[in-house]
């Protein structure tokens, strides 16, 4: 009972250990002062202008799949609801305390020889992930339960253990990868019943020796998974929190190299290590660990400095937390299609991807919610993607009505906030050389009227252009404003300054 305690408290503790440290790095960045020297920061540029991380600036859309064990309970076990017991659905094997099932070895740990998912079908699953305008798909190889979807030969906990055999990461990403959309192979490093796996730094020579053995085990399924499916594009690193690894600082820059060699153009967030100072992301002199910032989860930056120029995904639950299946939704706040509309052009209008997850039942069905939200992000993606994939942040003041996206001499105004008096007021610096000079509606090509309206503020940084809408437009959904970028006209004589 002492160990089980022990470990439950480990795991809870990482669990908040998840909590105040995100904290420093989802918000603006303090760059420190002064350098100091780092033997283990980056190991590629932070800004790699390579042909796959070009494909990643422009993905825009992006699909997470939480799929494994933790299905087939869906946050539930013998009609409990894990809601109040475990942190998440796919952490209900962590529910602990005098409520909570017990046992999880006996019981969790056996699942497994009933995962058969008989409606499993990895095409239909790519088809809907193309039809919504996903470019990209994160999909889990093995989570915190350490049970591997592919057949591992470095662990016995692995599907071809269970009645269903076949290897579902094969089918997922050859599914997905027909479709034209790129695969990430999620991957979990934190093993809750690994019994060479630690959560504290490994002190004596037996930790040493068990600890070392786990990192091997984890190098080895790394390699395994870049020679099993070459057509990947990257690791979508998660579970790497513990003072264990936090410590092996030393092994994962070194192994983080050999990944990179073994598979040129790979892909890798900055949650995969850090540095000899154990800065997590970013390393201590503020430069990120990584081709992409990968703490954006269920949170957004509220400011595009914040994000200091480096690429990013912002991964996003439907129910508040829970990226496995959870059988029942109600009582909770599920995201509308408006909600994710807004988050997507949020991310896009500041250079990232929105990446929407999903979990499917033990079956392998969406859940009935995932397929409504997937099919109407894809009918408003078939009319606007043109304002999303490939578009970069528009340096303009911020707009109340929406988000602004740019590409070549084109700017994108998905409005959100439709003005009472259809005058979409486009605040532009005075300096600029480059203003609105004609628009339309993008989902039905209305021609709109462009006026300069300068409004007189005389401390004004600023003028203005005022794109009017018809008053018979109606839309029920975000709708795109399509502007074409000019020279501005010579200006009206300058207005004598206020005297004060
Ligand atoms: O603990 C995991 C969680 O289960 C889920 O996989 C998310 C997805 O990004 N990552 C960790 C929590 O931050």
């Amino acid at each position: 009972m002492k160990i089980f305690r022990k470990t439950m408290l480990t795991l809870m503790g990482m669990s908040l250990a998840i909590g105040p440290l995100s904290a420093q790095w989802t918000g603006p960045k303090q760059k420190p002062t002064e350098r100091k020297e780092i033997k283990y920061g980056p190991i590629t540029p932070k800004h790699r202008t390579d042909a796959n991380m070009e494909s990643f600036r422009n993905y825009g859309l992006g699909q997470f799949i939480h799929w494994g064990l933790y299905a087939i309970p869906g946050n539930e076990w013998e009609g409990v609801s894990a809601r109040k017991g475990a942190a998440a659905s796919e952490w209900i094997r962590t529910w602990s305390g005098p409520d909570a099932p017990k046992n999880w070895k006996e019981t969790y740990d056996n699942l497994y020889k009933q995962f058969n998912p008989k409606s499993f079908d990895a095409k239909a699953w790519a088809k809907q992930a193309k039809n919504m305008g996903a470019k990209y798909m994160i999909f889990t190889t093995k989570h915190h339960d350490g049970f591997a979807l592919w057949p591992t030969q470095y662990s016995d906990y692995n599907i071809s253990a269970s009645p269903y055999k076949k290897d579902i990461v094969k089918e997922v990403v050859d599914a997905y990868t027909a479709e034209g959309i790129d695969v990430y192979l999620y991957f979990s490093i934190l093993e809750w019943n690994n019994p060479d796996y630690l959560s504290k730094e490994p002190k004596s020579e037996e930790e040493k020796a068990k600890y070392n053995r786990f990192l091997q085990y984890t190098k080895n399924q790394l390699l395994e998974l870049l020679t099993n499916y070459p057509q990947i594009k990257g690791f979508w690193f998660d579970g790497t929190w513990d003072a264990s690894w936090k410590k092996a600082y030393e092994f994962t820059y070194n192994l983080e190299k050999e990944l990179r060699e073994k598979h040129p153009g790979l892909i890798i967030g900055s949650r995969f290590r850090n540095d000899e100072f154990e800065s997590r992301h970013f390393d201590s002199n503020g430069d990120i660990l990584g081709d992409y910032e990968q703490g954006w989860e269920r949170k957004l930056p509220q400011s595009y400095e914040w994000l200091d120029g480096n690429d990013w995904d912002a991964v996003m639950t439907i129910p508040p937390n829970g990226w496995g299946y959870m059988k029942d939704w109600t009582g909770l706040y599920t995201k509308t299609t408006d909600d994710l509309l807004d988050m997507l052009m949020h991310s896009v209008s500041m250079n990232g991807n929105f990446v929407l997850n999903f979990g499917p039942d033990g079956q392998g069905n969406m859940h009935p919610g995932e397929d409504k939200l997937a099919k109407e992000l894809g009918d408003w993606m078939k009319v606007n993607s043109e304002a999303v994939y490939g578009t970069r942040h528009a340096e303009l003041p911020v707009t109340k009505l929406g988000y602004y996206t740019t590409k070549n001499n084109t700017l994108y105004l998905t409005v959100f906030n439709r003005p009472v008096n259809n005058i979409a007021r486009i605040a532009v610096p005075k300096k600029s050389n480059s203003v609105p000079v004609s628009a339309e509606i993008l989902g039905n090509k209305t021609t709109l009227k462009v006026v300069h309206s300068d409004i007189g503020l005389d401390l004004d940084k600023n003028t203005y252009y005022d794109v009017v809408l018809p008053k018979g437009f109606k839309s029920t959904r975000a709708f795109v404003i399509k502007m074409q970028l000019g020279e501005p006209k010579k200006n009206a004589d300058k207005l004598m300054d206020a005297k004060m």
